[in-house]
């Protein structure tokens, strides 16, 4: 075995945000910027030696490249197998379900989830852990310490592995196993949901549309809603994954999922529309002419789980991250079952789902999963909602209206700044820290302050603390605002303003959600100087 330990320099940019490292593909390009990265995960880690690694990636630009340099540092570190997608192509579920079924010792995960791919556009790479989940803060600060030290990484010299043909080979004592980037995943979904029962609604005529934004999750979606449930070809749209993912933003919200829109909103629209992200952890739901909030979702979703064969035993607990509306709290209470409130990231629903406090988790950002697997899941939303759907045989509308009748309506909205200068956004931030001691009491209008403080968490597994996880203003009335900077952008800083209010009576249901919250949005302004601070006249993105 030739294995080439390479002298090196540490980078300083390398501290993982809200979901791994993530840069544009330039960043990524530079000599040894990867190489040091991936070595900082493995010299952070113990007891692989002879182990299983999962890798694989949503397929954007730079994916196979990359695949074959970790896949010879892995041999020259020590892992005994590889497992790897075809094609380079796993996606972020299906990544966890393989780990979790071959007890691999963990996984890597090559993708910047809904951010731009192609030569210019980003790259990003994850480490999840034998759970099958990101790994927890403590990992990521010891990766991110070892790559501020690096001095060395080994490779092993050898000839590239060919991706597209699956089977095994080796790489010096290391074997790698090119695997189906589909079936292990298919599998788990079959355990999970009525195929049978959806089949049957699906010949009866309902008519579905799922938009893949010609990312990881064509393939799955095609074998899943196609060939397994026997929907027409042409259900799946834009489902052959691409490295520039089409030249589109394979985010899949009300802005970058245009042509999903259009589809479901204009006429001889289909009954359900459906899209997923990058790297398929995402999800957005559509239902005819209508749009259905993630929060909602999650809280449709755990208050209907009876229904689905996986879940038909009831679910331990909710989890949902603390800028997500307190929909799912609602259904929690009823069920008489807890509800956790975590800072932004789904590594914090990881302990909860391990030690089985929370079955089904959530995050405003198009994101639900359960216990499952440790990631969110884009794909296991959308066959949750068609299982609800065939059994209920009812319209999505009629199910969410149903729900906000015996729960009341949240109503939410994100409002994105992306781009801003760090330095005002940090600004704009750190003057809202330095109000919070004065706030709580006192009116704003129609708002009486009830709390003001910055969001700090304590795990109730490990009792790990994460602080300055966000600012919330919460009032009296049950209604609140969030900011917080995201910790997934790639360039200046990325505000998030989160807008939250309840409303009890079922004939206030139907205000245009923009409307129904616009007093709180002009508050947040005048508290935060939003458009003074950040130079933005408006959000880039309202969701
Ligand atoms: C990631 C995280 C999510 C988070 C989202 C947005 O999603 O896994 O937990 O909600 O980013 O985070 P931020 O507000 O910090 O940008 P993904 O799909 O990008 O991996």
């Amino acid at each position: 075995m030739n294995i080439h330990k390479i002298a090196t320099q540490p980078f300083e940019d390398q501290k993982p945000g809200t979901s791994g490292l993530r840069k544009q593909v330039p960043v990524f390009q530079k000599r040894h910027y990867l190489e040091n990265f991936i070595q900082s995960i493995f010299d952070s880690l113990e007891g692989y030696g002879g182990a299983t690694l999962v890798v694989g990636g949503d397929g954007r630009y730079y994916n196979r490249q990359a695949i074959q340099i970790i896949l010879k540092m892995a041999a020259a570190n020590g892992f005994g197998r590889v497992l790897v997608g075809q094609g380079g192509i796993l996606s972020t579920p299906a990544v966890s379900a393989i780990i979790r079924k071959y007890q691999a010792f963990g996984g890597i995960i090559l993708s910047a989830s809904h951010n731009p791919g192609g030569p210019e556009g980003d790259f990003g790479v994850k480490y999840n852990t034998g759970n099958g989940g990101p790994a927890p803060e403590k990992i990521t600060d010891a990766i991110y310490a070892r790559s501020r030290e690096i001095e060395v990484y080994q490779i092993l010299e050898a000839a590239d592995i060919d991706l597209d043909q699956l089977g095994s080979s080796s790489l010096g004592s290391m074997a790698v196993e090119v695997i189906d980037s589909v079936a292990d995943y298919a599998e788990l979904m079959q355990s999970l949901f009525d195929f049978d029962a959806i089949r049957d609604y699906i010949r009866s005529g309902f008519r579905l549309a799922v938009d893949s934004m010609h990312a990881v999750t064509g393939p799955y979606a095609t074998q899943l809603f196609e060939t397994l449930l026997g929907a027409p070809a042409g259900t799946v749209l834009n489902g052959v994954p691409l490295e520039d993912f089409g030249g589109g933003h394979p985010d899949p919200n009300l802005v970058y999922a245009h042509e999903l829109v259009e589809l479901l909103f204009g006429d001889r629209a289909p009954d359900f529309g459906a899209a997923s992200d990058g790297d398929g952890d995402r999800n957005m739901i559509l239902g005819h002419h209508f749009f259905v909030t993630p929060s909602d979702s999650l809280a449709i979703l755990a208050a209907n789980a009876t229904l689905v064969p996986g879940y038909r035993d009831g679910i331990a607990g909710v989890a949902r991250s603390m800028p997500t509306s307190a929909a799912a709290d609602r259904v929690a209470a009823k069920l008489g079952i807890d509800c956790y409130e975590t800072p932004t990231g789904w590594k914090f629903f990881g302990n909860l789902l391990d030690v089985g406090k929370a079955t089904l988790c959530g995050e405003e950002s198009f994101g639900t999963g359960s216990n499952h697997v440790r990631e969110k899941d884009g794909l296991w939303a959308v066959l949750f909602w068609l299982n609800i759907l065939a059994v209920r045989q009812q319209s999505v509308e009629d199910i969410v209206r149903d729900h906000w009748r015996t729960y009341g309506r949240n109503y939410y909205s994100r409002h994105d700044y992306e781009g801003v200068e760090s330095d005002r956004a940090n600004t704009l931030v750190g003057n809202l820290r330095d109000r919070l001691g004065s706030l709580k009491g006192q009116t704003f209008g129609a708002y009486t302050v009830d709390y003001a403080d910055d969001f700090s968490y304590t795990d109730p597994v490990d009792g790990s603390i994460s602080q300055k996880q966000g600012i919330r203003i919460g009032f009296t009335d049950g209604s609140r605002i969030v900011f917080r900077l995201s910790g997934t952008g790639t360039q200046g800083a990325t505000l998030r303003l989160y807008v939250e209010s309840y409303e009890p009576d079922p004939s206030k249901h139907d205000i245009e959600t923009q409307t129904a919250l616009g007093d709180l949005i002009q508050l947040a302004d005048e508290l935060a100087q939003i458009k003074a601070l950040t130079g933005f006249d408006r959000p880039t993105v309202i969701t």
